[in-house]
């Protein structure tokens, strides 16, 4: 059936057309992508992208917001009682503009923070000096471990030295590229003795987190934000939740009205009128959701499946004879150290891409090439365990990717490599229609 999109633009349809297509034949590994379900798309492509809804359920700037109002319920009340927690904001338009919206609500200008350094893993958002967060606050770091027993770790003596060192205003934890689990409690008692506030950006690591795979940060950390599309498997967006200990008047925090207000309040307002307009009420409702099928008994196999994948997957790259940092994972990712096989992480991006699998060149910690040729690449499995990979087809996809790597200048291998790949994606089929 001709839907109207294909009949009255057909421009944009065939790029739409192409996009899913791609999506359904090549394997995805992009740690921080996923494929949400059709009835998130459903709800992505409604009316509800009409709606101005400035403010917060029960109290709008607009008329006519009664079934925004409902969704947006729906979607904190969801939020709450999968991460347990008493408050949410589910307005970010996206984890950095989350990010944004945490660093305005607790920090002043020329503060400082300590963070895990990008160039170990950390986010841009987590002070690069290419971010406002690097450009508007004094961002120090920590980092993992060159060598030794914590190699690929971070050592927290060494967090705890460089925090007494610096008295930072606030800690953040969370990482787009580290594939070990965060201790909170010991973050939380360096936190507790420098005085700082702290903040976990689980992004990459909500939907393990919410499934109880990873540890459980909501009684360590003040503040959590988070992405909704990565793990979680929700349309493309951020959220931000406060700890379990955290509803009290927190005085360090500058009033900013005459009065100490609450961390929620302040984060409300951080998120809108501070860093936002009108929240997007048709991603809200897709958040809505997937925050009820996160909820499922189905969302946690998943979620188990996803770490039992990587795992299996790092193990297979050091059975081959690659550097994994850290020598394997405890969530979703690994990073692939590709300097002993003499490739760099943009030629080993090309290669892949050539052989349908997706992946995305990294640095990897104490890299001697720049961002943009790295020394790694990043790898992660929740989009394809989505599609019902389980361990041993992450095992074969391995050796689909050591074959191409091996053969990167050998058309007809790389093709082979390809026929391989599209057999496997035939026989996990993604989405069976161009619009949900
Ligand atoms: N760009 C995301 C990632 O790939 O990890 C983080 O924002």
């Amino acid at each position: 059936m001709t839907s109207l999109l294909q009949q009255n633009d057909p421009a944009v349809f065939e790029a739409i057309e192409n996009e899913v297509r791609r999506q359904n034949d090549g394997l995805e590994l992009i740690a921080s992508e996923n494929f949400v379900s059709r009835e998130v798309l459903q709800a992505m492509g409604t009316a509800f992208t009409n709606k101005y809804a400035e403010g917060l359920p029960g109290k709008r700037y607009y008329g006519g917001c009664q079934f925004a109002d409902v969704v947006e319920d729906l979607a904190r009340d969801r939020a709450k009682a999968l991460f347990k927690a008493d408050w949410v904001n589910v307005q970010p338009h996206s984890g950095a503009s989350a990010n944004a919206a945490v660093y305005l609500a607790t920090m002043n200008p020329g503060d400082t923070f300590l963070g895990l350094d990008l160039a170990h893993g950390g986010h841009l958002t987590h002070g690069s000096p290419v971010n406002f967060s690097g450009i508007l606050y004094k961002a120090e770091y920590y980092g993992v471990e060159k060598s030794g027993p914590l190699a690929g770790r971070i050592d927290m003596d060494r967090v705890r030295e460089k925090a007494l060192a610096i008295r930072p205003r606030m800690i953040s934890i969370g990482a787009s590229a580290y594939s070990r689990d965060f201790d909170y409690e010991a973050f939380r008692a360096i936190a507790d003795e420098v005085d700082a506030l702290l903040w976990l950006d689980m992004a990459h690591t909500a939907g393990l987190i919410a499934s109880g795979v990873l540890n459980d940060p909501m009684d360590h950390c003040h503040i959590i934000s988070t992405t909704t599309h990565k793990t979680l498997r929700g349309p493309r967006g951020g959220m931000i939740l406060i700890g379990n200990d955290f509803e009290n008047p927190f005085g360090k925090v500058a009033p900013k009205s005459g009065r100490v207000k609450r961390m929620s309040e302040l984060l409300d307002s951080a998120v809108f009128p501070g860093m936002q307009g009108g929240p997007l009420m048709h991603v809200i409702a897709g958040k809505a959701v997937a925050f009820a099928e996160a909820g499922r008994e189905e969302f946690k196999t998943y979620s188990a499946q996803v770490v039992k994948n990587a795992a299996a997957m790092a193990q297979e790259f050091v059975d081959r004879g690659y550097e994994v940092v850290s020598e394997g994972t405890d969530n979703h990712m690994c990073l692939i150290d590709l300097r002993n096989k003499k490739l760099t992480g943009k030629e080993a991006e090309a290669v892949l891409g050539q052989a349908e699998i997706t992946v995305n060149k990294n640095m990897v910690p104490f890299d001697d090439q720049s961002p943009f040729v790295t020394s790694g690449i990043r790898l992660g499995t929740p989009a394809m365990t989505t599609r019902g990979l389980v361990e041993d087809d992450f095992r074969r996809i391995v050796s689909l990717m050591d074959r191409a790597l091996m053969n990167g200048d050998d058309e007809a291998k790389l093709a082979a490599v390809r026929a391989d790949v599209f057999e496997i994606c035939q026989a996990f089929p993604l989405y069976d229609t161009v619009l949900a």
